[in-house]
Formats: structure tokens, C-alpha cells, sequence
């Protein structure tokens, strides 16, 4: 197993875990860009956006009910939260791994970089 969030799924790379069902794990960002960084990731490996397809529609509608709730949960969600996933080389993506980035606690800038 080569991708680093398949590994820290199995539990071979800790991680600070802030959710897990059957279908998506969450863990705080090794390295926060905001006082709430969250990462929200299928534990089945998809590269990216563009790997999406009809099979795993249900899949990114419950990440997004989870996003939800961990926005209520870290206390952002009436002051306001971002989600970003980068996709590929100029979307900065860095992990071969979807991720929806969850960031809060602080005024976002737009636009990004
Ligand atoms: P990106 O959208 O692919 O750039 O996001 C990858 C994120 O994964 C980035 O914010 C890193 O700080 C984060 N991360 C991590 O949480 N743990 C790690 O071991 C590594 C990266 I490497």
C-alpha cells in the first residue's frame, strides 16, 4: 500500500482522529492552515475529483453530511467554514487520495492563490 491516506485509514500511520463509519475517516491536518483543519477522505482509495463517477455518488453526499456535522461539532458552522478539494497539480492536490479540506476558526481570504 503506496498512498499515505490508505495507510493511515489501516491505522499504520497515526493520526488525530475526529471521525470513522464504514465509508470515511476524518483526522485533523498534520499541518493546520486555519484553527480547524479537518480532512475528510473515502476510505476507499479515490485519486481525485475526476475519479468520481455514478458508483460513488452516495459516497461524496455523506462526506458532505459529515462535513456538516464536524463544522457544528468544532463550532464554525454559524461563523463560517470553507471546503476545499484540490485537484491534481494546479489544484495543489499533494495526496493521490481524495480529501475534502474543512477550514475554520478564522477569516478566509478569497480568492485563493
Ligand atoms: P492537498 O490538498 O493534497 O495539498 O492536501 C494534503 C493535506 O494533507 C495537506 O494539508 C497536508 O498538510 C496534509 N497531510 C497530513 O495531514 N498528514 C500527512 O502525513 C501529510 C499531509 I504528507
Amino acid at each position: 500500500m503506496d498512498c499515505l491516506f490508505c495507510r493511515i485509514i489501516a491505522g499504520e500511520i497515526p493520526s488525530d482522529k475526529v471521525y470513522e463509519d464504514e465509508d470515511l475517516f476524518a483526522f485533523r491536518d498534520i499541518d493546520p492552515k486555519a484553527p480547524t483543519h479537518i480532512l475528510v477522505i473515502p476510505k476507499k482509495h479515490i485519486q481525485s475529483v475526476n475519479e468520481i463517477d455514478q458508483n460513488n455518488v452516495n459516497l461524496i453526499s455523506k462526506a458532505y453530511l459529515v462535513l456538516k456535522k464536524l463544522a457544528l461539532e468544532e463550532g464554525i458552522a454559524e461563523s463560517g467554514y470553507r471546503i476545499v478539494v484540490n485537484t491534481n497539480e494546479d489544484g495543489g492536490q499533494s495526496v493521490g487520495h481524495l480529501h475534502f479540506h474543512l477550514l475554520g476558526g478564522r477569516s478566509l481570504s478569497w480568492p485563493p492563490g
